[in-house]
């Protein structure tokens, strides 16, 4: 099915605006995307029509928030196939709920000699947290090599599996270069050495079908505010049987059965790593964010994005001292590149100037820029509002950007 593009940027009020004099492109939906109409309507009609704290109450505000909180959870567990409610925790995005499972599941399990594995594409908050677990435990930290293309080193990933490797969490789809990862291998192979895998899907869930069970990951975790829906929002999936294990993360309201000064006991999944009031009215929208996506059809999102993903890569190739950064055979939609003699900070004020909004720098991604010996990339990264016409004047813009700055 093809969308009608500009029926859907009617329902971004944010898209229709000028910046510097000039019509707004957003080319940084990797970083987060804008949010249709029905997710801001949602937060306002929570804070206009039913303000309340939620699961504790009798009242009808109350009862009426929960019921709406917990449509969210049902509404993620279809979103990523998951087998049951109690699986689906809320966080605050995809930093916090690795930094749980770093914390919960790394440091209560990880013992001196263990090794856990990420790969040389990982975000910083897939690094930091493994970091922190394997100090305090005296785990070793490993990490998968890529190829010149941004691809994992499939051969030294299966070379690097032992009985000792307890952990893998890897990206799914990279966000700096757009290489999407063998995962489903990936997990296999883990598995078969028992380690439990946890997949980083802060860029997959916008735009790849996701079904936890079928990749049989242990973890998957996400934002919301990547899938058209509120900041200060995100999930940790887990199976059941691990997260039942995993002692609580903050301690406080919500999370316990029975409280006194002698002992604690704690409520059962998913409340059990909910202590404290939650983001509710983000909770609340988040679900029309993953609902106006799956109208949609994320194949037909993908396609649409992919398709202008191609386009950019195509002109941008013409543009002579350009080189694309990331040229994985199995790549997103984000396309990043570094200009010889020319500083990607330049470009991308440049851009702005012309009313376009890429990303510059490292992009979280430090070790990942290290290895591929830049300081940075100029990276653009595609929605379902993007259109031809952009890409086109992008890539018209970045060229006369480059031939003035060399
Ligand atoms: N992992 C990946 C792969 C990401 O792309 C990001 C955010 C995160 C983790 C962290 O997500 P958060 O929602 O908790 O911040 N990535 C980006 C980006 O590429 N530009 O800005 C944020």
């Amino acid at each position: 099915m093809s969308l009608d593009i500009q029926k859907i940027r009617a329902e971004f009020p944010v898209l229709h605006q000028n910046v510097q004099g000039k019509p707004l492109i957003y080319f940084d939906n990797a970083a987060t995307s804008q949010k249709p109409r029905v997710v801001t309507e949602a937060l306002v009609a929570y804070y206009n029509g039913y303000n309340a704290n939620i699961h504790r109450g009798i009242h009808t505000l109350a009862e009426k928030a929960t019921v709406a909180f917990e449509e969210t959870r049902s509404t993620v567990q279809q979103f990523i196939g998951a087998e049951s409610l109690e699986e689906v925790i809320f966080t605050k995005g995809t930093t916090e709920a690795l930094n749980l499972i770093a914390t919960c599941y790394g440091k209560t399990f990880l013992k001196a000699g263990d090794e856990v594995i990420i790969s040389n594409l990982e975000h910083h908050s897939n690094i930091v947290p493994w970091q922190f677990a394997c100090e305090a435990t005296g785990a070793k930290l490993k990490v998968i090599p890529i190829n010149e293309a941004g691809e994992l080193d499939m051969d030294e990933f299966r070379k690097l599996l032992t009985a000792r490797t307890k952990i893998v969490s890897v990206v799914h789809i990279s966000n700096a270069l757009g290489t999407i990862n063998p995962v489903k291998e990936i997990i296999k192979l883990a598995h078969g050495v028992g380690a439990v895998v946890v997949l980083d899907g802060a860029q997959s869930a916008p735009h790849l079908d996701i079904d936890v069970k079928d990749l049989d990951c242990d973890f998957y975790v996400f934002s919301a505010h990547k899938v058209y829906a509120p900041t200060g929002m995100g999930v940790l999936y887990g199976k059941k049987a691990l997260l039942n294990a995993m002692p609580p993360y903050l301690g406080g309201g919500e999370m316990i059965k029975e409280v006194s000064f002698e002992k604690t006991t704690f409520n059962v999944l998913p409340y059990k790593f909910e202590a404290g009031t939650p983001n509710i009215a983000d909770t609340i929208a988040f679900k029309y964010g993953l609902d106006y996506v799956q109208q949609l059809g994320k194949r037909n999102i993908a396609q649409h994005e992919n398709q202008l993903a191609q386009r950019a890569t195509e002109g941008l190739q013409t543009i002579k001292g350009l080189r694309l950064v990331g040229t994985a055979k199995e790549k997103a939609s984000i396309v990043s590149f570094v200009v010889e003699g020319v500083h990607h900070l330049d470009i991308g004020m440049l851009l702005d100037a012309q009313g376009v909004a890429v990303r510059t720098g490292h992009h979280c991604t430090q070790p990942l820029m290290k290895r591929l010996g830049i300081e940075g990339t100029v990276r653009a990264s595609f929605a379902v509002y993007n259109t031809t016409e952009e890409v086109d004047y992008f890539v018209r813009k970045t060229a006369e950007i480059v031939e003035k700055l060399r």
